[in-house]
C-alpha cells in the first residue's frame, strides 16, 4: 500500500505499516512494524550516564543478557565515551573493552549486536567477534570504515555529527537544522553507496546531542518523520540526554527516566523505527503501549 505523504488527519500516515528490511550480516531486521528497542551497553569508565558500571567484562555480559531478557531487539556495545568534550581512546584499548564482551554475547543471545565505534580496526575486530552492525557516530568518516563494512557484509548505522566529540558543540550553526541534518545524512548514504555498500545494509540516526543545541535536539525529534523520507530505517537515541535534563529543571542523568519515556513515546508515535536506550525494561513497556495504539485498526 502506498503511504500518503504528510496527509494529516487521514487514517494512514506516511510512516505506518511501511516495512523496511535492514540487512546486517545474516540478520534481517524488520523495521516499520512494532518499534524496536536497541539496548546501550557502554564498556567505558566515563560515559555520561553509565560510565564505569560495565567496564568489567563479566558485568558487561550480564548487563547485555539482562537487556535481552527485558526485551531488547538489538544490543549496541561501545568502548569509547563520546560525551561532549571527551578525548578519543586508542584503538587497542577500545578493542580490549568491546571484543571479549561481543564474543561472549554473540554466543549467548539471538539478537543482532552492533559495535558503537568510529574506528575501522575496532569495527573489523568486533564484526569478527560476532557483531553484525557497525554503529558509527561519524557516519563512516574514517578512511577504510566503509571497506570494513562492505567486506564483512555488515549492517551500518550512519549517525549525524559535525566535528569531533571534543569540539562538536562549536559546530551547531545550521540554516534549518532538520533540512541540513537530513541533507548531510543523505550525503553519507551516497558516500556509503559509492564505496559499494548495499543500500539495504544502511540505517540512519540524526545524532541527538552531537553538534546540536537544546532547541535543535527538540526540533529534530519534533520533525523526525522527515527523516523517513530518506527511505532507510531511522534509529534515534534520546536516552537520558542533557536536553531531557534541561526540560526537567536540570535533572541529572539518573533522574531522566520519565523524560526519556516521554521522548521515546513521541518517537515511537511518529515513526522512528528503533529507539536506542539504556533503560530497556521500562522503554519496552512504553513502546508496547504506543505501538498498540499506533497499530490499532
Ligand atoms: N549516542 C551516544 C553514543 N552513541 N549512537 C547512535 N547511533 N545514536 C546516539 O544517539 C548515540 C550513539 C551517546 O552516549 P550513550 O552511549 O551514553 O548514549
Amino acid at each position: 500500500m502506498e503511504p500518503v505523504p504528510g496527509k494529516r488527519g487521514s487514517r494512514r500516515t506516511r510512516y505506518d505499516a511501511v516495512v523496511i528490511v535492514w540487512r546486517a550480516g545474516s540478520d534481517r531486521i524488520e523495521c516499520g512494524g512494532r518499534t524496536l528497542v536497541m539496548g546501550v551497553l557502554n564498556v567505558t569508565p566515563d560515559s555520561f550516564s553509565d560510565g564505569g558500571l560495565y567496564l568489567d567484562h563479566e558485568a558487561a555480559v550480564a548487563r547485555g543478557l539482562d537487556m535481552v531478557a527485558a526485551g531488547a531487539d538489538l544490543l549496541d556495545v561501545g568502548g569509547e565515551s563520546t560525551r561532549p568534550g571527551s578525548d578519543p581512546v586508542p584503538a587497542t584499548e577500545e578493542m580490549d573493552r568491546v571484543v571479549p564482551v561481543i564474543k561472549r554475547l554473540a554466543t549467548e543471545v539471538d539478537v543482532p549486536i552492533s559495535v558503537d565505534s568510529r574506528k575501522p580496526q575496532v569495527a573489523a575486530a568486533a564484526v569478527e567477534a560476532g557483531a553484525s552492525i557497525v554503529n558509527d557516530i561519524s557516519g563512516g568518516a574514517a578512511p577504510g570504515m566503509f571497506d570494513v563494512v562492505r567486506e564483512a557484509g555488515a549492517g551500518m548505522l550512519l549517525m549525524h555529527m559535525r566535528g569531533e566529540p571534543r569540539d562538536m558543540q562549536q559546530h551547531t550553526d545550521y540554516a534549518d537544522v532538520v533540512a541540513d541534518v537530513r541533507e548531510e545524512l543523505r550525503q553519507r548514504i551516497a558516500a556509503a553507496l559509492d564505496a559499494g555498500i548495499e543500500p539495504d545494509r544502511l540505517a540512519l540516526d540524526p545524532g541527538l546531542g552531537f553538534a546540536k543545541t537544546f532547541e535543535q535536539n527538540l526540533l529534530l525529534m519534533k520533525e523526525i518523520e522527515r527523516f523517513l523520507e530518506l527511505g532507510r530505517p531511522v534509529v534515534v537515541g534520546p536516552s537520558r540526554k542533557s536536553f531531557i535534563g534541561r526540560v526537567l529543571d536540570d535533572a541529572p542523568p539518573d533522574r531522566r527516566l520519565e523524560g526519556t519515556a516521554g521522548a521515546v513515546a513521541w518517537l515511537a508515535a511518529h515513526g522512528a523505527h528503533v529507539v536506542r536506550v539504556h533503560d530497556v525494561a521500562e522503554m519496552v513497556r512504553v513502546v508496547r503501549v504506543v505501538d498498540a495504539i499506533r497499530l490499532a485498526s
